[in-house]
């Protein structure tokens, strides 16, 4: 065969995962975009290397000035301040970490002002001995390191909710998820040194912002892998991520990974605070509500190409994005270019784990014809995502948290990108 064919692995031009080389991309019609960097260079003058002395050194870096890529869809409720949501610019990344000024923000009170010395996580309740630790306190207990995403229930709830799909990107779509390496103390270790007493079954996790937001976490939960996060990706937490201690419960719903905490009373039943009754449960269609539903389910979503992030010259494109899930590890994604009438493997790359993002990519040929591009996740339970068909179904329309739905984007013969539903 001549290794100049590229023949489809499914329908509408989806290519196999190793077929491209150097010679394919300079032979097909993807020639017009790898022949930009020398005509650059050409008009640019001297190359690179031949600079001159440069800048100095920064005490603390700073992306360069030339990159603009920044939280979006920054909203506060009107007459707070910053109550509300920031997301994360997910089509402008790569990898499978996110910056940790870029991680998403979801604040119910704004952003407290904590003085680290003289802050003190409380434990007490159903324990033998109370506890108060200092941040000094908790430096000294051997620190656990995880790598997991976070994503707010409410992420991508605008696709559940409105009858038409709306023409958003993916960063306002989807931005509630971001991920970490977060590193802190097993909250196993520390309760066991306050000691359970018969009865123990919840622990209530409080912040120390104004709006004190307060989530009942089952003991199991607690003893398994809840850490206090003390540190992500390598720094001190950032204000708006809790500094400078945070419950961090893996693979559960954001807004139970208490920001700002200062309390954990143990008890023998949930506190049903505002955040587990009012907020964060589904409504169903029989007019009841789902209650702790805490784990995160199976979910991908295409970055690019994405609205915003279109086609130009006609060619071979990558198709990327991210798929995460609460319930197990990520074995494999599926991509389609016709609407989900078939599918094909893409390649998963990164750490990956359990809790952990994976990104995937998919080599397309674009030669101007429409398209819909679909991904599907499924985990290590063998759980498959939805489709947005299915969800509404299931739940109806009002259900608006934990929308784990597939999301497909309309490319048309002019390569823009557009939020669809069919
Ligand atoms: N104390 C406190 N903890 C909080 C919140 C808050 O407003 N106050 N928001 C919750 C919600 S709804 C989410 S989704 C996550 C967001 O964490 P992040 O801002 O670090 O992304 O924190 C949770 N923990
Ligand atoms: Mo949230």
């Amino acid at each position: 065969m001549n290794d100049n064919m590229l023949v489809p692995v499914a329908g509408n031009g989806l290519l196999p995962l190793r077929a491209l080389n150097r010679r394919q991309l300079l032979a097909g019609i993807g020639a017009g975009a790898l022949a930009l960097p020398s005509a650059a260079l050409a008009a640019g003058g001297r190359p690179s290397w031949m600079q001159g002395a440069g800048a100095g050194m920064r005490s603390y870096g700073t992306p360069s000035p030339a990159e603009t890529v920044s939280r979006v869809a920054i909203g506060s409720q009107p007459g707070t301040t910053g109550s509300g949501a920031s997301r994360t610019p997910l089509a402008a990344l790569e990898g499978t970490i996110t910056p940790s000024g870029l991680h998403f923000e979801r604040h119910h009170s704004g952003v407290p002002a904590i003085d680290p010395a003289a802050h003190r996580l409380h434990i007490h309740g159903l324990v033998e001995k109370p506890l108060a630790f200092s941040l000094e306190a908790l430096e000294r207990y051997p620190l656990v390191t995880q790598l997991r995403f976070l994503e707010c229930s409410g992420n991508s709830a605008a696709n559940l909710a409105a009858p038409e799909a709306p023409d958003l990107d993916v960063a306002t779509l989807h931005g509630l998820v971001s991920q970490s390496e977060w590193v802190g103390v097993p909250l196993s270790v520390l309760l066991e040194e306050a000691g359970l007493k018969p009865g123990a079954a919840w622990v209530i996790a409080e912040g120390a912002d104004a709006a004190a937001m307060s989530r009942s976490v089952p003991l199991a939960k607690a003893l398994d892998d809840a850490i206090v996060a003390l540190y992500q990706n390598g720094e001190r937490l950032r204000p708006e991520n809790g500094y400078p201690m945070r419950l961090f419960l893996p693979n559960y719903e954001g807004n139970m990974s208490v920001k700002w905490l200062r309390r954990l009373k143990v008890t023998d039943q949930p506190a049903m605070t505002k955040d587990e009754t009012s907020k964060y449960t589904e409504l169903m269609p029989d007019g009841r509500a789902a209650q702790f539903t805490f784990t995160m389910g199976v979910k991908s979503v295409i970055t690019r190409p994405s609205k915003g992030y279109g086609l130009g010259a006609q060619g071979i494109y990558p198709i990327t994005g991210l798929a995460w899930s609460g319930q197990g590890e990520i074995r494999r994604v599926e991509v389609s270019a016709d609407g989900g009438r078939s599918w094909a493997d893409a390649a998963l790359e990164g750490p990956g784990g359990p809790g952990a993002m994976v990104r995937f990519r998919m080599p397309w040929l674009w030669q101007g014809q429409p398209a819909t591009l679909v991904s599907r996740a499924t985990d290590s339970t063998g759980a498959r995502q939805p489709t947005r068909e299915m969800l509404v179904q299931a739940r109806g329309p009002q259900s608006l948290y934990h929308y784990n739905g597939q999301q497909r984007w309309q490319v048309s013969a002019a390569g823009d990108v557009r939020n669809s539903y069919v």
